[in-house]
């Protein structure tokens, strides 16, 4: 079987995907996802213009070799553009073979090693009241694990807040032609943040399992204080506590801490954990199969994990496509290691545009039992939502320095 052509369609069902359509000589159709949140039409152009011309006439079995060929063959390697474009090809590749086996595609990485995949949702607030109400929110939705953000008092809209007004839901990206600048100071947040956990605690009880997002944001030292404070309200994990970089800063808070740590979701390659997982510096294996050379990438990432202690938690924010997504549930349905799956949900006109095989209720996920990945593409509709520019946030420190986001 051979691919016959492979076709980039970019859309914005809400907010901007990027799909890869590879077709074969015998008429199966894989898709992937090569969706990366403000860069996109950067993905699109390196797989228009430099891989679907290298694809046509290739064996679309051969999915290592394909993967190989255009890591190694590119002599410029890893970079997120580089392994996005990857990632699509890889994932609409597995897709093909395991339509072809007639199988879902977890069956081809293993089979089942459990019988239900555990996610977590997100919830919000500008403040403790608003928060509450958007975690009993995801508790009605089944989520026994739900990531807390919260705006901090003077620092205006920040993480995990919309910077638009009235907008409650959290989307973290605007539309137009600049990204949103956004305020922040690391010694509120120090000194606010355990307050909330506190009162989140107490309201909630002790069994719901309660995650937060650092974004990046700490010096080492101050995540470290972060880490301990909150240890009296045990946190399920602290996500990105400092620059994903510099990955020593991770020694310093893990010698002051047993908040377990999670970092992953801006890496790309298996080389970007070199340290930390020999070192044992995370917990928590956060990259996306779409942002990491796909199922064939994050498979090799999650199994070197394992060797350490670290479990896989991909990541699954509503800038990655229901393809993404999917391809997500499928290795976490057959990986050993899994840890948890984030489930930020995409909403309304996204299901236009893709139909889901997978299936969320009382807090868990079933991959589904399509062959293949289980999703399918609509063109006409993805036409009916073209492409609208849109970044991240920057964030400033009060002074107006630049601050990681
Ligand atoms: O900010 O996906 O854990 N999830 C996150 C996400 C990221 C976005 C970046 O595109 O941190 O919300
Ligand atoms: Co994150």
């Amino acid at each position: 079987m051979r691919i016959q052509s492979a076709e980039v369609v970019v859309c914005s069902p809400g907010r901007n995907f990027v799909t890869l359509i590879v077709t074969t000589d015998e008429g199966l159709v894989g898709i992937g996802d090569a969706t990366l949140n403000g860069r996109e039409l950067a993905v699109a152009s390196y797989l228009t213009d430099h891989v679907a011309p290298l694809l046509e006439g290739r064996d679309a079995a051969a999915v290592e070799d394909t993967w190989q060929y255009l890591y190694r063959g590119a002599y410029w390697r890893r970079g997120p553009v580089t392994m996005a474009a990857i990632a699509a090809v890889d994932v609409a590749l597995w897709d093909i073979k395991a339509q072809a086996a007639g199988m879902p595609l977890y069956q081809l990485l293993g089979g089942r090693s459990r019988d239900s995949i555990r996610a977590y949702g997100h919830a919000h607030g500008r403040d403790i009241e608003e928060l509450s109400d958007s975690v009993q929110a995801r508790i009605e939705q089944g989520f026994g694990a739900v990531r807390i953000q919260v705006g901090i008092p003077g620092n205006g809209p920040g993480y995990g807040i919309s910077s638009v007004e009235g907008a409650h839901d959290y989307e973290p990206a605007s539309v137009g032609l600049r990204p949103v600048e956004e305020v922040w100071d690391a010694g509120s947040y120090l000194r606010h943040i355990p307050a909330v956990f506190e009162e989140v605690r107490s309201r909630f009880g002790a069994e719901l399992d309660l995650l937060h997002d650092v974004h990046h944001r700490l010096s080492p030292i101050e995540a470290a204080r972060l880490g301990r404070s909150l240890e009296p309200f045990h946190p399920f994990w602290l996500e990105d506590v400092t620059v994903a970089e510099n990955q020593r800063a991770l020694r310093t808070v893990r010698e002051h801490t047993v908040v377990p740590l999670a970092m992953g979701e801006t890496y790309n390659s298996i080389v970007d954990y070199l340290q930390l997982l020999p070192e044992q510096l995370i917990d928590y294996v956060r990259s996306a199969v779409t942002h990491s050379g796909g199922v064939t990438g994050l498979k090799r990432i999650l199994e070197f994990g394992a060797i350490y202690g670290a479990k896989s938690a991909t990541h699954g924010p509503t800038d990655i496509s229901p393809v993404g997504l999917a391809a997500a549930l499928h290795i976490d349905t057959a990986h050993h290691d899994f840890g948890i799956q984030e489930y930020m949900q995409h909403t309304g006109p996204v299901f236009d545009v893709f139909d889901v095989g997978y299936a969320f209720a009382d807090g868990v996920f079933q991959p589904g039992e399509r062959p293949g990945l289980g999703v399918r593409f609509d063109r006409e509709a993805a036409a009916r939502y073209p492409y609208r520019q849109a970044y991240l946030p920057v964030n400033r420190l009060r002074d107006g320095t630049l601050h990681d986001w």
